[in-house]
Formats: structure tokens, sequence, C-alpha cells
């Protein structure tokens, strides 16, 4: 078992309960017996992955098996190592059922979803009090976070720099309905408290956001210690540096469990509509008064949805927000269906369609 390089050495060690092990885990382990160990992955480096295990901690590789099938664990997961004394290794054999699976669509070609971390209870949406605060970009981290199954708590950090943090915290609060928002400084520690409901024993938490709204340094406040750098944000444009760039669970003072994240750049949505529905719950409701049930919002007659955007009870930018996540999992899901080859095929169709119809009307 290789213990010398898991940078999860510097972690006090745990229990597998104080890790979040369940007797569901317990009834999925009990096929395994004798050289077989569970552990929890708590940091992927390219090849090699840190997991935490009943006192302590192993570095191993992924089995041929899993390889074959493209199954890689995940920061979170629970998984079934195979001890190798004779090699002084340790491999992964299997990963446990997931309880949640966080991903984000992959901004990339091909679009599969990336896991960026399994067996979430709460994500905390941090943002910052300044440029970062911005409705929309909260709007898409709260979709994929409800598709995850895990419940979102956004975090408007770095208050120590805002005049009235309240009411940067209603401002979100009209856009998350239901969604507890708290604004914090985890420099000063001024608010962090209000996060102890979500920090219980044994829970597990990951922070997502963009690069430089202080992930690491709550996490630094949070285990009591400074386990992750930090940087300084660049003046001119309030845009971090990528300081973090390997996701990492942590145990925290109080018993959590906490994933520091690399600050995101991108977040695709997948093709989970259910996350879509959870962030718009306000205009899903206005819309049972349409007069048609499939009614897009957009021109049609008798639309209760846009009759709110007119009256100014619904804002025009948060139903925008809305088209432009449904037509983004619209476009994901005909991917997924019929390939992107032959959906960009599809598309320069219609638009040579659109062209042409258009040159004909000119033409009269
Ligand atoms: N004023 C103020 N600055 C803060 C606060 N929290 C973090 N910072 C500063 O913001 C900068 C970036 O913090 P990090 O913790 O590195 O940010 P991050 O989100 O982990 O960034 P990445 O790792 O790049 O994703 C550092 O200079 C921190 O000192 C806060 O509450 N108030
Ligand atoms: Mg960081």
């Amino acid at each position: 078992m290789s213990q010398s390089t898991s940078r999860c050495k510097e972690q006090h060690p745990c229990t597998l309960e104080d890790l979040g092990w369940t007797k569901e885990h317990d009834a999925a382990f009990s096929k395994y017996a004798g050289p077989y160990l569970a552990g929890r992955v708590a940091c992927r480096q390219k090849t090699v992955w840190d997991v935490l295990v009943d006192g302590g901690s192993v570095t191993a590789g992924v089995s041929g098996a899993l390889r074959k099938i493209g199954r890689f664990p995940a920061v979170g997961d629970f998984v079934v190592l195979l001890n190798q004394p004779e090699a002084g290794t340790s491999m992964i054999v299997d990963i446990l059922p997931q309880k949640t699976r966080f991903a984000r669509g992959t901004p990339g070609r091909e679009g599969a979803d990336q896991v960026i971390a399994a067996n979430i209870d709460t994500v905390f949406i941090v943002t910052a009090a300044g440029r970062d605060l911005n409705a929309r970009r909260i709007e898409r981290f709260l979709a994929i976070t409800h598709a995850s199954g895990a419940c979102p708590v956004v975090v408007i950090n770095k208050s120590d720099l805002a005049d009235d943090p309240v009411a940067l915290a209603d401002e979100i609060t009209s856009i998350s309905p239901g969604i507890p928002v708290i604004p914090i400084s985890a420099v000063s520690g001024e608010g962090v408290d209000r996060l102890d409901p979500y920090l219980s024993p044994r829970t597990t938490i990951a922070l997502i956001g963009s690069s430089g709204v202080g992930k690491s340094t709550l996490i630094n406040r949070l285990v009591g210690r400074p386990v992750q750098a930090t940087s300084h944000t660049r003046d001119y444009d309030d845009r971090g540096r990528h300081t973090t760039t390997v996701r990492q669970l942590f145990v925290l003072a109080g018993g959590a469990l906490m994933i520091d994240n690399p600050g995101l750049r991108e977040v695709g949505i997948g093709t989970a509509s259910a996350g879509i529905a959870d962030t718009f719950p306000d205009i899903l409701e206005l819309a049972e008064g349409c007069r048609f049930s499939d009614c897009r919002h957009e021109e049609e007659p008798g639309c209760a949805v846009q009759a709110a955007v007119a009256d100014g009870t619904l804002s025009a930018s948060r139903l925008n927000s809305f088209h432009r996540l449904m037509r983004e999992l619209a476009f994901e899901r005909d991917k997924e269906e019929i390939g992107l080859v032959r959906l960009e095929k599809k598309r320069w169709k219609e638009i040579g369609k659109i062209a042409r119809d258009f040159a004909k009307t000119k033409g009269r």
C-alpha cells in the first residue's frame, strides 16, 4: 500500500463512518472480503487517486477492467480497493453506487457530462460581492446543482467589500426562490457561523464558483488551518488566477466533509431538464395560466409568462435566461440523440432554408 505521496496524509485519520459511510455502503460492499478494502476518493491527480480509508489514506491506480469501460472514480466516490502488498500499491476495482452525481455538460466538442464530484449532499454556490455577482451565472449553477440531486445554498463571499450585504442577498433571493442565500466574509469570519446548519458531521458539501471568489479561503477557515493555497485577485478585472487546479475533499474541524474545486469558467447544463424546472419554479407556475399547454412563452397569444413580464411581475432578463437554458438543453438533447455531426448538418440545412426564404421575400 503506497502512502508516501498522498496529499491526504496531512488529514487527521478518520473512520469510514466519519467519511460518510452508511448501511447502504455496507450492503454494497458485503460481496467483497479478504484483501479488499473500502475507502472514499479525496483527490485525483491524472492517473493516481488519493483515497481516505479507515485510519489513514492510500494512493491507488484504477483496474484495467474499469479503465476498459471508461469508468473512473470521481472525488467523493466510495470505492473498493484491492491491496497488492507485493507491488506496494492499491488498485481501485469497483465504484459503489452514487447517491448524487454532480456533473457539468462539457463545453468541449463531445459534450459528455463531466463528473465534478459524487455523493454530495449540499452545494455551496460561492460568489463574491463585486463583479462576480451575476444573477445569470447563479441560475446556471442552480440548474446543474438541482440536476445533481444535491441541495444548493448560495454563499455571497467578500461581504466586507459590500456597502450593504443584506441588499445583495435580497437581490439574489429574488432569482432563487426558496434557496438560502448567505452573505459571509471568509477573511473576517463575519457570517460564517450561518453556514453551520449545513456543516453537520459526515455530510458532504462541494464548493463551486468562479476563480477568485474565495472558495479555498473558506476551506482554510473551516478546516482551521491553511490546507489550500489562495491567491490575490487581480485588481483590474476582479477575476481570479485559477489558484486551485485539483479538486480535493477535506475533513473540516466540525466533522463535515468539503470539496474544494478549481474555479469554473464555463458550465454547460447537460441534458437534465429537472435542473431547469427547479431553478425557475416561478416561470413554471405562471405557465399554468397560459392559453396553450405547449406555450413556449415567446410570442404566443394568451401567454401568462409574457403578461407577467409586461406588468413587471417577472423580469425580462430572467425569462431570457430561462429561454437560453432551454435552448441549450434542446441542443444537448438533439446532440445526444442524433450526434454532433448530423446535428450540425441539420442546423446548417435549417439556416440555409431560412436564408433562402429571406432572399425570396426580399426579391418580391
Ligand atoms: N476582502 C475579501 N477578500 C477575500 C475574501 N475571501 C477571499 N478573499 C481573497 O480573494 C482572493 C482569492 O481567494 P481564493 O480563496 O484563492 O479564491 P478561490 O475561489 O479559491 O480561487 P481559485 O482557486 O482560483 O478558484 C484572495 O486574495 C483572498 O484573500 C473575503 O471574504 N473578503
Ligand atoms: Mg481555490
